[in-house]
């Protein structure tokens, strides 16, 4: 029998391989992709979440897990898209003049394994792409990820170029990255924050699932 546990402890390792293998097993005895998604990987996820918020897994580890759980995803992805077309779409980027990617990449990885189409702009994104994209992919969410106090500002500027581009209405914006909060996110208009890659998943999908 596939054991949820066990893929959820493996995931924890970072055993990318072992976890592809685990994954192949449960879907060969018949589980549901689905069903792997959200026993074994998100749940495992879950887990990892809360052992660095504690201090008991540090970065690097975190990043090995998330990178594990790319592996294990790219074997689930066609099959999830039978049962159920994505959710809904998110695009995300490091805002202009800011190259911190790290946060910005496991939240992208976490908001995919939940299901979500991601398209991931990369670091560094002048709010006039972030528009485009907007214009171009009519996503559901934009995420937006600053760990710069000198670049917060420019979260501000994108969701004010989203505004005067009148496509407000038709978006949800997220924030996040260290030097953000709550208040921060109120004060410029944004539809949310989250303060880490778990709760922005639950928050993203909370915009797209109608
Ligand atoms: C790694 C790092 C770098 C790396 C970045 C590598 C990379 N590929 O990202 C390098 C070495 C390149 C770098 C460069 C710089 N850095 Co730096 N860097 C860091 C460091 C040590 C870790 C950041 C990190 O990755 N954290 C781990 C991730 C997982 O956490 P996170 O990003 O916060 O993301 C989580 C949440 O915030 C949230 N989240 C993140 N994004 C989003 C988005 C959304 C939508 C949501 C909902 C949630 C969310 O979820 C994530 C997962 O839980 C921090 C210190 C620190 N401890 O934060 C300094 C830090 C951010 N850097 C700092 C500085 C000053 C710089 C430089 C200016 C240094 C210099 N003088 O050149 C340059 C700037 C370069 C630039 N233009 O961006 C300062 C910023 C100070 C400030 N208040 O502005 C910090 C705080 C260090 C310090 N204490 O001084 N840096």
């Amino acid at each position: 029998m596939a054991d949820m546990n066990t893929m959820q402890e493996i995931l924890q390792t970072g055993d990318g391989d072992k976890l592809r293998e685990l994954v192949q097993s449960a879907l060969d005895e018949g589980v549901k992709p689905s069903d792997i998604l959200n026993q074994g990987l998100i749940s495992g996820m879950d887990v990892v979440g809360e052992k660095m918020k504690t201090g008991e897994m540090f970065i690097p580890e975190v990043l090995m897990s998330a990178r594990a759980m790319g592996n294990a995803l790219e074997i689930l992805k066609p099959l999830l898209g039978e049962e159920g077309a994505a959710a809904g779409k998110v695009i995300i980027g490091t805002v202009k003049g800011d190259l911190h990617d790290i946060g910005k990449n496991l939240v992208a990885m976490m908001l995919e394994s939940a299901g979500l189409e991601v398209i991931d702009l990369g670091v560094d994104v002048p709010p006039e792409v972030f528009v485009e994209n907007v214009v171009k992919l009519k996503p559901n969410v934009v995420a937006m990820s600053a760990l710069l106090t000198t670049t917060m500002p420019m979260m501000k500027a994108t969701v004010d170029a989203i505004a005067e581009s009148g496509n407000r209405e038709q978006v949800k914006i997220i924030i996040g990255g260290a030097p953000v909060n709550q208040g921060y996110a109120d004060e410029i208009g944004a539809d949310g924050y989250s303060s880490d890659a778990g709760s922005a998943t639950q928050l993203a999908k909370s915009y797209c699932v109608h």
